[in-house]
């Protein structure tokens, strides 16, 4: 898969534009092409030029830099443009908050030209006074350079998961493998990941590695041996895969997909039974017998345990809950009715509302609610009073006319910097679905920041907060706020928190989710799509809500279209 090559060079390219000081409109170009290509599931590489001219903001001009890098493995335009910019300006512009501008400064007046320079520099205090650079500046680039630091070898899963899935679909057509799993953290969809763990059986091992070690996208082979190898891809994700007999490769699976806590609890329940649990099977310790281990259920069967999913096998309570016969019944996708957080193009989204109801239809959906910008969100192409009354119509308009889907007029209103909301209640009563959420002013204090959240709850019409925490994995920590205290609020006003599924968001994440839950907090699980392939999204986020330990009836949008409009009146009733 080269989509991500593919939007990192157009984003480095916009970022080399801005430099120029070039045309706004062009730069923007760009972004938003590398957006769309970075988050399709399909290969660019593998996509006719027609097909690339469907995909949001890809032009003639882009499809064809598109194919002649696929094809040729370079991109003219980019070598050459690539010469007019600083040395180590992507690592530079990895840092949160800095711009191309400010990085084209840092290397013209400081020789700055890596992360390492800019830290120390910094911590000096010797930035400051740079055209541009104050003291606040200064602090933010160093808790940026902490960020990085902190992440540094953990990936996000939406990065992660398509490598995966592409390397497995390679050795199926490849190779003779039989059995073929990602395990470890990747099974338990963990929202960042270190490396991928690939266990597989097969009648020949020496030819699965074989081909493993020698795919297009192995960048570096850190070891190969005749049924294990390791590479790593271009990405820098580190890939490790096992063949293992038939006979034990449910308990290599129980034993690889973990998480180490989980098994280390597994396996002293084992040792309290005169059992031994390792990656080979599950033995009689007196007798030395191998009781089980071709299916992963041997595990949980000989322990008298019913089926753990790998999700909550984090030693987080699903043990004691096991034995007690108490495991939740998670949430499945099959579950979900409609998703609740959509853009269309009356502000930042692709679709028109008749579209929006297409792809929610091919879905299988029973409803979508539309959930535009407000105004305040200048770069989001907000809508104004005008433009929302007009779209509140059209959907009414559209659902007279629609048997199968039902659209739900909404709107994404911004809390604003006061905790204001950008539209005022006589508006809001009219939609069927506000959602609200907090889009600037992340450096606010703790304080105010819970206060923000507080009061945009404490308003009836309000139904949903969106991406509470406002974070984006590996590039922007959540926003200082008081979570008791946040959930709390959602409790008592009767506030539905989102799970958005963007898999670079993940927000609210696991351990949240499973707070909230256990306090009877109503959740939704959203995609905040703004064009069609990102409906898939839907995925991650309800395994989020599993990670969180969520059963059906904690999902709003798990409940029928009666069911959820009541919802929706009950809080409302109470103004
Ligand atoms: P990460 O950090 O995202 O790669 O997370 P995992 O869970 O994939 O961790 P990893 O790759 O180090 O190991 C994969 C699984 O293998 C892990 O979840 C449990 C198992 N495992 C590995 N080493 C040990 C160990 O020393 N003790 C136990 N009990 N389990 C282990
Ligand atoms: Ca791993
Ligand atoms: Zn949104």
């Amino acid at each position: 898969m080269r989509n991500q090559e593919v939007a990192r060079i157009f984003n480095e390219i916009a970022d080399i534009l801005e430099i120029k000081g070039e045309n706004p409109f062009r730069i923007r170009a760009y972004r938003r092409a590398a957006r769309n290509i970075d988050g399709l599931t399909r290969d660019v590489a593998a996509m006719h030029e027609k097909e690339l001219l469907k995909i949001p903001g890809i032009g003639a001009d882009l499809a064809e830099k598109i194919r002649e890098y696929v094809t040729t493995g370079t991109l003219k335009f980019y070598e050459e443009l690539k010469k007019e910019a600083p040395p180590g300006l992507a690592e530079i512009l990895s840092v949160p908050g800095l711009g191309p501008r400010t990085a084209m400064l840092l290397f013209e007046k400081l020789k700055i030209k890596s992360i390492d320079d800019l830290q120390r520099y910094a911590e000096e205090g010797r930035l400051k006074g740079l055209p541009g650079i104050k003291e606040r500046t200064e602090e933010n680039i160093l808790r940026g350079i902490a960020m990085i630091k902190r992440h540094s070898g953990r990936f996000p899963l939406g990065r992660v998961l398509p490598v995966a899935e592409e390397i497995m679909s390679e050795l199926r057509k490849r190779s003779p493998v039989r059995e073929l799993v990602a395990a470890g953290s990747l099974r338990r969809w963990k929202d960042t990941i270190k490396d991928i763990d690939i266990l597989s059986t097969s009648r020949d091992p020496e030819k699965v590695m074989d081909v493993f070690v020698h795919l297009p996208l192995a960048r570096e082979v850190l070891m190969k041996g005749p049924t294990k190898s390791s590479i790593v891809t271009g990405e820098g994700i580190q890939v490790d895969l096992r063949v293992v007999s038939e006979d034990s490769f449910g308990s290599a699976l129980a034993y690889f997909t973990g998480s180490r806590a989980h098994n280390i609890r597994i396996r002293e329940l084992a040792v309290k039974k005169g059992l031994k649990i390792n990656e080979y099977g599950i033995f009689d310790v007196r007798t030395g017998k191998k009781l089980g281990g071709r299916r992963e259920s041997d595990v949980f069967k000989i322990l008298g345990l019913p089926f753990i999913p790998p999700e909550i096998r984090e030693d987080a309570g699903e043990i004691e809950a096991a034995l007690e016969n108490a495991l939740p019944r998670l949430v499945d996708t099959g579950d979900i009715k409609g998703d609740l957080h959509v853009h269309s193009n009356y502000s930042d989204g692709s679709h028109s509302i008749q579209e929006l109801a297409g792809i929610a239809e091919k879905k299988g959906y029973e409803y979508i609610a539309v959930t535009d910008h407000s105004k305040g969100l200048g770069v989001a192409r907000g809508m104004s009073i005008e433009q929302i009354l007009q779209q509140n119509k059209e959907i009414k308009d559209f659902n007279r006319k629609s048997e199968r889907i039902k659209l739900l007029s909404g709107v994404e209103v911004d809390i604003r910097s006061d905790g204001a909301l950008d539209y005022p209640d006589e508006v809001l009563e009219k939609l069927d679905m506000v959602i609200a959420s907090i889009h600037s002013g992340f450096r606010q204090s703790r304080r105010q920041l819970t206060g923000r959240l507080v009061s945009a709850m404490k308003n009836p019409c309000v139904t949903i907060i969106a991406h509470p925490t406002g974070r984006l994995i590996g590039e922007r920590d959540a926003y200082d706020i008081d979570m008791e205290e946040v959930l709390k609020t959602a409790k008592e006003t009767g506030t539905v928190l989102e799970i958005n599924a963007h898999p670079l968001r993940l927000d609210l994440n696991d351990i949240h989710i499973k707070k909230a839950r256990e306090m009877g907090i109503c959740m939704a699980v959203n995609t905040d799509a703004h064009t069609d392939f990102q409906f898939d999204f839907m995925h991650y986020g309800v395994r989020m809500a599993r990670r969180g330990w969520l059963e059906k009836k904690d999902v709003l949008n798990a409940l029928d279209r009666n069911r959820l409009m009541k919802h929706i009146k009950n809080k409302r009733a109470k103004r």
